[in-house]
């Protein structure tokens, strides 16, 4: 019995102290090095904008093409037009159709809201919707902000020309 307990107390302590820098060092290292390169931010542009005329002047519907140039992906989260009472982003289902909260845009990529699919349904057109007529529309992107569209009312028929591919990423 000839070490004080003081000096065995002070050994303990080190040995625990030696054991946790030890670990913070392994821990540490590599962890904060987080920040990935920044990739192009969206670039979004529409086109072909149309609405068929509607036999019930109170309800129609807009399609169009949304293409997104960047390189990160966007989305079209709402869509408001001076012209109507009420607009928003609908999807087609078999038998009806559901509202929906946004549109996904791909980067380097498009989305086409066209005729069984994604469309925005206007509410309360005024005046009531003519052959050649133009309707404002307003769409909100998360990150791109708002770009506004002059859609066109088209015969009840119309397809645009872009229409035939649905699956047209390429360009
Ligand atoms: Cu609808």
């Amino acid at each position: 019995m000839r070490l004080p307990r003081t000096a065995l107390a002070g050994a303990a302590g080190a040995a625990v102290l030696a054991g946790s820098l030890a670990l913070t060092a392994c821990g540490g290292s590599g962890s904060a090095a987080g920040t990935s390169a920044a990739a192009s931010p969206a670039s979004i542009s529409v086109s072909n904008a149309y609405i068929p005329l509607s036999a019930t002047p109170d309800m129609a519907v807009a399609y169009f093409d949304i293409s997104n140039t960047g390189g990160s992906a966007d989305r079209l989260t709402g869509v408001s037009s001076p012209s109507v009472q009420s607009a928003a982003l609908n999807r087609s289902t078999e038998t009806s159709m559901e509202q929906i909260d946004g549109v996904d845009v791909p980067a380097h990529g498009s989305t086409q809201l066209a005729r069984g699919g994604t469309h925005v349904m206007l509410m309360g057109l005024k005046p009531a919707p003519k052959l050649g007529q133009h309707v404002q529309l307003r769409l909100s992107f998360q990150h791109s902000g708002t770009v506004t569209v002059e859609a066109t009312v088209q015969p009840l028929t119309y397809q645009p020309s872009s229409a035939p591919t649905p699956a047209s990423s390429t360009k």
